[in-house]
């Protein structure tokens, strides 16, 4: 493959003040943000969604694969498939397939195999992993990082809808073949989140969460000796 050309790039160059202001005004938006799971049945414009994929894509990969594809989904026949097959899935697992230790962690969440918003929510956008591309002529190119790279492009889009005051929700529904099925994905792609898109219905509610503090999830300049590792 050529070389990219290249060219400058100077992005920033606030003072410090404002890169301070910045930062929290930038903290508190993202640390108001929740998973929903109920949603309003109120549309939601197509160039919403068009951004929010946009801004997605904008994340860094892998030598730069891109190996990612959205599939949003507001067909109300679709929908209802995609409902039906991951409540089957769901139902399953809730009752067969998650071990007792993983129902007592989500017992607090208070979820259940029951995926009503799937078939009230305007849009559904389904991410696929590719696990390497394929050419126009068919050939195959080996990705990189595809995990990392689309783990992050979904975290674009996470923070890219709450900003524009959409709400979602991270749901992986386990096993998730049946979206490649339904979506007519070719073999190269792996189903890797759903995630319902819409606005927060009115009667909405969250559980009442902590986060961890800043000293729970950082170190700074660790002592290799003090480590918890023997
Ligand atoms: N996929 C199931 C179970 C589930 C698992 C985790 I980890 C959660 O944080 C929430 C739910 C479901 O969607 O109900």
């Amino acid at each position: 493959m050529t070389k990219h050309s290249f060219i400058p790039y100077q992005p920033g160059r606030l003072d410090e003040n404002e890169q301070l202001r910045r930062a929290k005004e930038f903290y508190e938006e993202m640390d108001a943000r929740r998973s929903v799971r109920r949603f309003s049945s109120r549309p939601v414009h197509r160039r919403l969604v068009e951004y929010a994929i946009r801004t997605a894509s904008s994340a860094p990969s892998g030598a730069h694969r891109q190996p990612w594809r959205f599939v949003a989904v507001d067909d109300a026949a679709i929908k209802r498939r995609i409902r039906i097959e991951a409540e089957r899935e769901e139902k399953i697992s809730y009752e067969k397939r998650m071990p007792d230790e993983w129902l007592e962690a989500l017992r607090p969440m208070g979820t259940s195999w029951q995926k009503p918003y799937l078939e009230t929510v305007p849009w559904i956008v389904v991410v696929f992993a590719q696990s390497y591309g394929l050419s126009e002529g068919g050939s195959k190119q080996k990705n990189y990082y595809v995990q990392e790279s689309v783990g992050i492009a979904c975290g674009f889009f996470i923070a890219a809808l709450h900003h524009m005051g959409l709400s979602t929700l991270t749901h992986t529904p386990s096993p998730m073949g049946f979206l490649r099925s339904i979506l007519g994905r070719p073999k190269n792609e792996k189903p890797y989140i759903l995630f319902p898109v819409g606005y927060a219905a009115s009667d909405a509610t969250v559980p009442k969460l902590n986060r961890k503090p800043l000293q729970e999830v950082t170190s700074w300049n660790p002592d290799p000796d003090s480590g918890t590792d023997s």
